[in-house]
């Protein structure tokens, strides 16, 4: 095919799955009725592809859908379930053989169960999408336990409506990949690497291309984002071995079976890595078709072995959802087979598309100009069908396409708002003293004083459990069904009923609970100006948890203060500190949609000088502590390690413009997630907060030992109460956690707080547990 896309949202415009998903898990709708809708879904999609313009004979249609996640189909596929979701299945004795999946265990995997927590999420790639990881043993079963696949290939090939036939492309996660990302099922020996099971996953795979084949599928695709990442904690070498026996074995059918052709797709950035050339391993291999990523990755030049292949050129950005520069892009294009000597060069995304939303058109109320200046998913599809044709038959015949582009381009770098003088002169006047504060030790000393707090400290992350009735009065507000008036003073009973609470629990360090937030990024962005927000720009998250990215367009400021009237009226209430609430530069960065048109260090630190007059204006009306959460901030990591050092330096120099402005006697709190901070204990350090708290108690407190040893000395508070499921730890397991940090760290410098903030959790759990982390505090601190 002469275009073709790697992946399309699964969600459906208007969130059906979403929908379906969460009535089935409720019970008022059946398996059956849950399936009807996947199928409608992948259906409409795949029509909807050929509509704008992909070939529906040839595989150049993506069949990319999942119920829940495409990583847990592949679990799903190979019937690798880990034993501790299968008790009771067979004599302990007897190795499990893999078999099909039902819907029950499928969504035990994904949700977990009574007795089972779900499989762990964990982020793909550097995007805001959440897999979920396999656990693999040397016994956990491995077959072609489910041919899924094969009848959604079948499904829309051969529809049952007797409408459009699409012969599409499969598109599933490759088994190099696959494995990278599992991690070792519980019981493993020390040491084993699931990767030692890549015969037995490469055989389930040739088998069900086998079937694919037999089904008529021309084309599979198998995505490998593993092999552009330097975060997979595998030697470099490994990797390439382990590719070249994969695609060794899957080209090379069994006698009497077929395959369809192959595409590897390598989306996330450059098969040309620093360690070596991961485009030339993949052309000395069979595969018929390649797909790079030319947003992230550099243009190629020769390339041995390509010219017997497809190269599928990655030229539309999949990540983001700036319209592109087409007449740009197909210059590029047009060279590119000289370049790579490449067989044929068919035009692709860069990524999949699951990571924008739908449809531009879509969206009512965003601002004719910005719309233009945009490409969603569905705008996304007819920018590579331009260039496909402008590629075959010369740009004569897309020149209307062109100019309409580079005009909307020109016409965006032109915007008022795109560029403000003054946000640029402060930006430009900044020296090193707007990134430093006064020494810790003076810091601490002057915040001992005005604090008074006793020893360990105890405080929650920020947010408090969004009730039913508060989403309510957000959403009737939302609409305007709600004057401000009557909204403010909802809120204001919500905030007073949470700091009576606090009180009551005995906290330390209370916080107003946020009950006028709908998320901790889209809050700030709609109140500063720079940013545009949607209305059905729904982004998957994980499973039917989706985002709404607001959209970064323009230099950044703040009209005017954002949280300083809802934490004066939370400090007015009581006597204990009330710490301000901010969410940081790099956070609010990772979890928008960001201009493409400057560095992002440049747009960061705008970010910083707002949040940095909101950190002011706390402040000057009494606050003494403000905490800025980054909790994205590992998460922003480039996966290639010869990027990580200049992130980490702009990252963490935003973080400091935001919070240096501050008083010594003003504490600056911050708040990480997750907890595999490994790579960056320099960059917490280089934060300079005088207070983080991370993630740590699934871990049971792993992270310490390891900040210890970097030697950092400032307050932490490392989480002793895993907010992530529903179960009230008990005031024992609190106070064994907190053991087992004073035992580490200078108990001086020890906070006491939960993993992360409350907002998912219930009223119920929450009372229990908090109540249980002050006795634990308490007995801890009597003993010290
Ligand atoms: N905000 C944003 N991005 C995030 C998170 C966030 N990415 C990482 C992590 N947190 C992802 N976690 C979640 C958790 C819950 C939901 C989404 C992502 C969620 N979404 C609601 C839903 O899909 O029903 C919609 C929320 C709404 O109504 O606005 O529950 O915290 N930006
Ligand atoms: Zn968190």
């Amino acid at each position: 095919p002469r275009a073709t896309v790697l992946g399309y949202p699964r969600i459906g415009r208007r969130r059906e799955l979403k929908r379906a998903l969460e009535s089935y898990w409720a019970g008022t709708t059946t398996a059956d009725a849950l399936e009807r809708t996947s199928h409608d879904l992948r259906l409409a999609t795949v029509r909807r592809l050929v509509e704008l313009g992909l070939d529906p004979d040839t595989g150049a249609v993506p069949n990319s859908f999942s119920r829940y996640d495409q990583v847990l189909d592949v679990t799903a596929t190979l019937g690798a379930v880990p034993a501790r979701f299968r008790r009771g299945k067979g004599s302990p004795a007897e190795p499990a053989t893999s078999e099909s999946v039902s819907p029950d265990t499928y969504f035990a995997l994904a949700r977990g169960t009574a007795e089972q927590p779900p499989l762990e999420l964990t982020k793909w790639f550097d995007t805001n999408y959440h897999y979920l990881v396999p656990e693999i043993g040397p016994e956990t079963p491995i077959g072609f336990a489910d041919d899924r696949i094969v009848r959604e290939f079948v499904d829309a090939a051969r529809p049952a409506d007797g409408g459009t036939a699409v012969v599409t492309r499969p598109v599933i996660v490759g088994p190099v990949t696959y494995l990278l990302l599992s991690k070792p099922e519980d019981g493993a020996p020390e040491g084993f690497s699931p990767l030692s099971r890549l015969d037995d996953v490469v055989a389930a795979y040739r088998e069900l291309l086998a079937a694919l084949a037999a089904a008529g599928a021309p084309w599979v695709q198998l995505d490998e984002p593993a092999l552009v990442s330097d975060l997979i904690g595998v030697p470099f070498a490994t990797v390439s071995d382990a590719v070249r026996q994969a695609y060794g074995t899957l080209t090379a059918p069994a006698p009497g079976e077929g395959r369809p052709q192959i595409l590897v797709a390598a989306p996330f950035g450059d098969l040309r890595r620093a360690s070596g050339d991961r485009l030339e391993l993949l052309a000395g291999t069979g595969v018929e078709a390649i797909a790079v990523d030319l947003v992230r990755g550099t243009a190629p030049s020769s390339v041995p072995g390509l010219a017997s292949k497809t190269l599928v050129a990655g030229v539309i950005d999949g990540h983001n959802i700036w319209r592109a520069d087409l007449a740009a892009r197909l210059d590029a294009l047009e060279s590119l087979r000289e370049v790579t000597g490449a067989g044929a060069v068919t035009v692709g995304t860069s990524t999949s598309l699951l990571h924008v939303p739908h449809d531009v058109d879509d969206e009512p109320r965003l601002d004719p100009a910005l719309a233009g200046w945009l490409a969603f998913a569905d705008q996304k599809v007819g920018e590579v069908v331009t260039l496909a044709r402008g590629l075959s038959e010369g740009r004569g015949a897309v020149e209307p396409q062109l100019a309409a582009a580079t005009a909307a381009l020109t016409g965006r770098a032109g915007a008022a708002g795109v560029v403000v003088p003054d946000v640029r002169d402060r930006l430009a006047r900044l020296s090193d003293a707007d990134f430093a504060r006064a020494a810790y030790a003076d810091r601490a000393a002057a915040q001992l004083t005005r604090l008074n707090l006793p020893p360990l400290p105890t405080t929650t992350i920020g947010s408090f459990p969004q009730t039913t009735e508060i989403r309510t009065t957000r959403a009737a507000w939302t609409r305007g069904d709600l004057p401000d008036a009557d909204y403010e003073a909802r809120i204001r009973e919500e905030i007073a009923r949470v700091v009576a609470l606090q009180e009551e629990l005995g906290l330390d360090v209370l916080v107003h609970g946020e009950p006028e937030r709908n998320d901790m990024v889209q809050y700030f962005a709609e109140r500063l100006a720079g940013f545009a927000t949607t209305v059905h720009g729904w982004v998957q998250s994980y499973g039917s948890r989706c985002v709404r990215p607001p959209i970064l367009w323009g230099d950044v400021s703040r009209p005017e203060p954002i949280t300083v009237p809802w934490a004066t009226y939370a400090a007015s209430l009581t006597d204990k500190p009330v710490k301000g609430m901010l969410t940081g530069p790099v956070t609010i960065l990772a979890w928008s949609f960001v201009r493409d048109d400057q560095p992002l260090a440049d747009t960061a630190n705008q970010v910083a000088l707002a949040l940095r007059d909101e950190v002011a204006d706390l402040e000057a009306a009494g606050i003494a502590i403000v905490q800025v959460d980054e909790a994205a901030l590992r998460e922003l990591l480039p996966l290639d390690a010869g990027a990580q050092p200049a992130y980490l330096d702009w990252s963490v120099r935003s973080f400091r413009l935001t919070t240096s402005g501050a008083a010594p006697f003003t504490q600056i709190h911050t708040h990480l997630c997750y907890s595999e901070f490994g790579d960056i204990v320099g960059a917490i350090d280089d934060l300079d907060a005088d207070v983080t708290s991370v993630e740590a108690a699934r871990s049971r407190m792993e992270i310490v030992p390891g900040l210890a040893s970097a030697g950092y000395a400032r307050g932490i508070g490392p989480g002793v109460w895993d907010i992530h499921s529903p179960r009230v730890p008990s005031d024992g397991e609190v106070s064994d956690l907190l053991k087992l940090a004073v035992a580490e760290i200078d108990p001086r410098l020890v906070w006491v707080n939960p993993d992360c903030g409350l907002k998912t959790r219930g009223y119920e759990e929450t009372k229990a547990s908090l109540a249980n982390l002050v006795a634990a505090a308490r007995e801890v601190r009597a003993s010290l």
